[in-house]
């Protein structure tokens, strides 16, 4: 086993999408990888919200820096608090288009794979340590259809076997996207607070790497 300043971790965030000009998990992302966690060298790197691509990129990262950890971010409105992903389903159904105008319906995200992955991030101590913590943060069922859910099967598909926790969380809308979206006001939760709760759980993340 590395010791834990050796770990490599790997953090995705999508460009914005559906109209907003900006996307909290990208902001995180790039936070997150200016400050080093628990003695731990974050890289980041932006996913296109685009079908296909994203999942060409994300796994063009995941050669190039060989992670220990991956944590795949995404915004979805009306979330409230960090809710943490548990399974990433082979459907790709887009309510909207993608960033380039895409809108696949009862697709699978990988033809012949199986019906879904579970995270293998250790979803359930991460949600208790951030509990104990104080930040709001929920155990979520579903990633949805569209990219996220995409970015999610692709990463869990391309891992599975190997020695990686990975997993996708999903993260509420900032409060002036929140504010746009119009009545009643979603859920919102403000980046610095969003950083620092996924400041919070990457080092859970690190600590439970073994
Ligand atoms: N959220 C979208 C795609 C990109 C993002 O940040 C989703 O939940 O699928």
């Amino acid at each position: 086993m590395r010791a834990m300043p050796d770990l490599r971790v790997l953090v995705t965030g999508f460009e914005p999408f559906g109209g907003d000009s900006v996307n909290p998990s990208w902001l995180v992302a790039q936070h997150l990888s200016r400050a080093s966690i628990a003695g731990v060298q974050v890289q980041a790197v932006q996913l296109p919200c685009v079908f296909g691509l994203s999942a060409q990129v994300l796994v063009q990262s995941l050669a190039q820096h060989q992670p220990d950890v991956v944590l795949a971010l995404g915004l979805a409105q009306g979330r409230e608090g960090i809710s943490i992903e548990r399974v990433a389903i082979n459907v790709d159904d887009a309510r909207i288009p993608d960033n380039v105008g895409q809108q696949p319906i009862d697709t699978p995200v990988v033809p012949g794979g199986p019906a879904a992955y579970f995270s293998t991030l250790p979803i359930k101590r991460l949600a208790q340590g951030l509990q104990q913590a104080g930040h709001p943060v929920n155990i979520s069922q579903t990633a949805g259809t569209f990219v996220c859910n995409h970015v999610f099967y692709a990463l869990q598909h391309h891992l599975q076997g190997q020695r990686v926790m990975s997993g996708f969380v999903h993260l509420p809308a900032l409060p002036e996207q929140a504010a746009r979206a119009g009545r009643p006001t979603p859920p919102s939760m403000d980046l610095a607070a969003q950083v620092a709760a996924v400041q919070q759980l990457l080092a859970l993340c690190v600590v439970h790497w073994a």
